[in-house]
C-alpha cells in the first residue's frame, strides 16, 4: 500500500474521508489545514490540490480530491472493511447518496457560508444566502425522510458504509451556529443515526483528533 496522507480541516467535509480512513484501519497521516490562516490557498497546498479545498488524499505519487472519489477509493483499497456494498443496486444507491450529499446538500450550505462565490454584488449575495437557507432546509428534510424510510440503523439500510460518515458531516453542520437547527426535535431519525455513530471507536478517535464535540 502506497503512503497515504489526508489533508483535512477540523469539522469540514473532509471529516467524512477522515472517518472512512480510520474505519478502514488504514495507516495514514492526517495533516491539518488551517483555514483561519488561509492555508488552503497557500502555494504549498495549491501544489497538492489546485482547487484549494479539503479533503485531498495523497496516495504515493497521486492525489485524489472530492469526497465521493476518496470515499470510493478507501472502500475499494480496503475491501476487508466492507465500506461499500457489492450488490449492483446497493452499489448504485451508495453512489446516489454520495452524489446527492456532494452536489445538492453541501452546495446549499456553501450558498449560506460563501455567497461571494455565487453573486458579485451585495443584493445578489443576500439573495443567494436567502435561497441557500431555503434550499438547505429542504435538503436536510429530504435526508431526514430518507433516513426515516431506511430499514436498519445505517444509511444503506443494512451494513455500515461510507455514506454514514458523510451524513455525520451534515448533521454537525445542521447542529452548528450557521444553520442552528434543533436537530433532535426536527430531524429525529438523523439524530438517532448521529448518536449511533458516536458508538464507533473510529468516529470517536477522529472527533478527538479534529478537536470536535461528539453529537449528544
Ligand atoms: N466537492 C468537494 C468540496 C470540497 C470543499 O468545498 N471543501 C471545503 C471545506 S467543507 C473547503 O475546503 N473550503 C475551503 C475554501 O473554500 O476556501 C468535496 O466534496 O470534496
Amino acid at each position: 500500500m502506497a503512503d497515504l496522507k489526508l489533508f483535512y480541516a477540523p469539522g469540514a467535509c473532509s471529516l467524512a474521508s477522515h472517518i472512512a480512513l480510520e474505519e478502514a484501519g488504514a495507516d495514514f497521516e492526517a495533516v491539518r489545514v488551517d483555514f483561519r490562516a488561509n492555508e488552503q490557498r497557500s502555494p504549498g497546498y495549491l501544489a497538492i490540490n489546485p482547487k484549494g479545498r479539503v479533503p485531498a488524499l495523497v496516495v504515493g505519487e497521486d492525489v485524489i480530491t472530492e469526497n465521493p472519489a476518496i470515499l470510493r477509493y478507501v472502500a475499494r483499497a480496503f475491501p476487508q472493511a466492507g465500506l461499500w456494498p457489492s450488490d449492483a443496486l446497493d452499489d448504485a444507491r451508495c453512489a446516489e447518496w454520495l452524489a446527492f450529499l456532494s452536489s445538492s446538500v453541501h452546495p446549499s450550505y456553501a450558498h449560506i457560508r460563501r455567497p461571494e462565490r455565487y453573486a458579485s454584488d451585495e443584493a445578489g449575495r443576500q439573495d443567494v444566502v436567502a435561497t441557500g437557507l431555503r434550499s438547505a432546509r429542504e435538503f436536510w428534510e429530504m435526508v431526514e425522510r430518507k433516513l426515516e424510510a431506511r430499514s436498519g440503523q445505517w444509511a444503506m439500510g443494512g451494513d455500515y458504509s461510507v455514506v454514514d460518515p458523510y451524513l455525520l458531516v451534515f448533521w454537525t453542520w445542521g447542529n452548528g451556529s450557521v444553520l442552528a437547527y434543533d436537530m433532535a426535535a426536527d430531524f429525529p431519525a438523523w439524530t438517532a443515526h448521529a448518536r449511533q455513530m458516536t458508538g464507533r471507536p473510529a468516529v470517536r478517535r477522529v472527533f478527538e483528533r479534529e478537536g470536535l464535540t461528539l453529537p449528544a
